[in-house]
């Protein structure tokens, strides 16, 4: 992983987070908000309750439940609303214990519902975002990660302001604008980039533009949130068996919520017309064609 990372910051031009510590993040968050740029707020969430949730906690809160975990696979052509499909059945609370031994593997939750797993746990956060004068959504959508599993490049189809919390290890953050589109080798069309990041080392020579890609980059620790505006990418890598939990900011003006509500119907339409027979195959083959035309080179 330490090579996977120093490879990346020798490819691309990485800059530290903008960051802001307790008693600033009032201030630092409206400046960041209003200029539609990033910042980790260092501790805002460490007196939450899942920040001292042990994994036996946890355990314990699922009890016998299990779920499909998530895989790392990469795989080009997918819909903008691809959601990556599960590689197991398991236990949860297996899976927590592999996360507390932190075991290295591909596994992850992602959006994982855990207020309907363990519901004995308090999951309610909303109310703690009001120092900072917005409102989020109440969705419990959790992400759990294994050392080395990592979530693909993207950016939210939804185009919402984002707030990831984080608790118990670590995870590394890469956040680019929407000004490294092409850079990122965006498939036209969708929220997804050609290039997996977690194989820059080789990828790099077919993906030149990459060397001109301009991000922020930030080592998350337990308690931090991380603020990610509105069509940021962001690549994830799980350094140590740990979690977060992301709340969507509800928009302020009409203007965003026209964007943001269009999106959630073009998404919705998206995932029911992939569900049609051919649907899928002939869309893969259309953003195929359209990614070979602006590039000059194949998906
Ligand atoms: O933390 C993760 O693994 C993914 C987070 C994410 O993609 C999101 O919050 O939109």
């Amino acid at each position: 992983m330490e090579d996977d990372f120093l490879c990346q910051i020798r490819i691309m031009k990485l800059y530290p987070m903008p960051e802001s510590q307790p008693g600033e993040h009032k201030d630092a968050f409206e400046k960041a908000q209003t200029t539609c740029t990033p910042i980790v707020m260092r501790k805002f969430a460490q007196d939450w309750p899942a920040n001292h949730w042990t994994w036996n906690d946890l355990c314990r809160g699922v009890g016998t439940r299990t779920t499909g975990v998530r895989g790392s696979a990469f795989a080009n052509g997918q819909s903008t609303t691809f959601f990556p499909k599960p590689i197991a059945q398991k236990p949860i609370a297996e899976y927590f214990k592999q996360l507390e031994r932190n075991e290295p593997s591909d596994e992850r939750l992602f959006a994982f519902n855990l207020r309907a797993a363990a519901p004995g746990l308090e999951h309610r956060n909303a109310a703690r975002f009001r120092p900072l004068g917005i409102s989020v959504a109440e969705i419990p959508a959790y992400f759990f990660g294994a050392p080395g599993s990592d979530t693909r490049i993207h950016y939210d189809f939804d185009w919402i302001d984002l707030l990831l919390s984080h608790f118990k290890g670590q995870k590394r953050v890469l956040l680019f604008d929407q000004n490294q589109n092409n850079r990122l080798y965006q498939i036209p069309g969708t929220v997804h980039s050609a290039v997996d990041f977690s194989q820059l080392g080789a990828l790099a020579p077919k993906f030149p533009l990459l060397s001109q890609l301009e991000g922020y980059e930030v080592l998350l620790e337990p308690g931090d949130t991380l603020y990610i505006p509105k069509g940021y990418w962001h690549h994830i890598t799980y350094v140590t068996g740990s979690f977060s939990i992301t709340y969507r900011i509800w928009p302020k003006s009409f203007k965003e919520w026209l964007k943001t509500s269009y999106s959630w119907i073009t998404g919705g339409s998206d995932i029911l017309l992939n569900k049609l027979p051919g649907v899928a195959a002939w869309q893969a083959r259309r953003r195929a064609a359209a990614f070979l035309a602006k590039y000059g080179q194949p998906l």
